[in-house]
């Protein structure tokens, strides 16, 4: 019988975490690991280099990030930058010295610059200026990307970085003032709908455009693409222009996504645009050329993705 593969999932509590945790375990070709922050704090480097000496991990899913929308951002500059930087050098770092053979890094749309062609391609990382509101979590991200380049360049390490579009889903945050668009709409909007209210607010203008991605189609890319034979991966990357885009290549308003969720909750009264919050980046819509290369694509379209996710959210609140 082969020798199971030793895959840790770091950040198995959060929404893409969990989803390829699952995912994960339900192949039986991988002992998979996972601790709390109880457990095993990823801030502290100690720790964690102590974690991984002793486990020797073949496979490392890197999905422990601090994340958040818009409003999260911009209230939260210094926990966004330097807690993503701290963990991902924590765990980059250790999974070089206990010579783990493969790990995943994980970051957003959001490191392109706020002005850009699109869709996305990835050569056009670092091409002109951040969008102010993510840039201390953006920068982060692409720090992310230039460890993981880095440590291949020098140690020959098979690190993987992909950038997905916003996500939403199970296991989305649903906090009014932290969430991201879609769970934060959803809860709004089905407060609006029980108490009645005849407006509700959107926040913006409404105008921009963004890609969304259903948690399970990007769970289901991660692990595809982890199974991709090296050969075959460094066949679509550059040794400094490493991270690949994952996502559908599908772009929608705020104004349209607000009122496709008006309609699946059933709320009649009137939308409003709250122009004091920020709009973010005018277009985040990726180019998924590379993705598409390898065969792999996502299922869930962005109606049926909200239809399930409003089902969660009406059954973790009902629970
Ligand atoms: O999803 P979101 O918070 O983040 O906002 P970003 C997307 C767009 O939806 C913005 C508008 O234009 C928001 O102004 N919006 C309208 C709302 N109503 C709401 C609402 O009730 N809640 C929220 N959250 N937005 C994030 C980055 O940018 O993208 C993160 O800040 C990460 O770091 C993530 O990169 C993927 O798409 O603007």
């Amino acid at each position: 019988m082969r020798k199971k593969l030793k895959v840790f999932v770091a950040g198995h509590k959060g929404m893409l975490g969990s989803a390829i945790l699952k995912k994960l375990k339900k192949k039986n070709i991988f002992k998979v690991f996972y601790e709390t922050k109880k457990n095993l704090n990823l801030l502290n480097q100690k720790q964690v280099d102590a974690y991984f000496l002793k486990n020797k991990f073949d496979i490392i899913y890197l999905c422990a990030a601090r994340v958040g929308g818009i409003w999260a951002n911009k209230i939260y500059p210094a926990n966004f930058i330097y807690e993503n930087l701290t963990i991902q050098t924590n765990v980059i770092n250790a999974a070089h010295k206990s010579k783990v053979g493969k790990l995943l890094f994980i970051g957003s749309t959001c490191i392109y610059p706020k002005i850009c062609r699109q869709p996305l391609k990835e050569e056009y990382l670092l091409s002109s200026k951040l969008e102010e509101s993510n840039e201390p979590y953006a920068i982060a991200k692409i720090a992310g990307i230039k460890l993981c380049e880095s440590f291949n360049r020098q140690y020959q390490t098979d690190f993987r970085s992909v950038m997905a579009p916003n996500m939403y889903g199970e296991g989305d945050s649903f906090d009014e003032e932290k969430s991201h668009v879609i769970s934060g709409l959803i809860g709004k909007i089905y407060n609006a709908k029980i108490n009645n209210l005849k407006t509700l607010s959107v926040w913006g203008t409404g105008k921009p455009i963004r890609e969304f991605l259903y948690v399970d189609d990007a769970a289901d890319i991660c692990v595809k693409i982890m199974n991709t034979r090296k050969e075959v991966f460094n066949k679509l990357v550059k040794p400094n222009l490493s991270h690949l885009n994952i996502g559908n290549g599908i772009g929608i308003s705020i104004k349209k996504l607000a009122l496709l969720i008006k309609n699946i909750i059933g709320y009649n009264g009137k939308i409003y645009f709250d122009t004091s919050y920020p709009d973010g980046h005018p277009k985040k819509v990726a180019n998924i050329r590379k993705q598409t290369t390898l065969g792999i694509k996502s299922k869930t379209s962005l109606e049926k993705g909200i239809k399930k996710t409003y089902h969660f959210y009406l059954k973790q609140k009902f629970k």
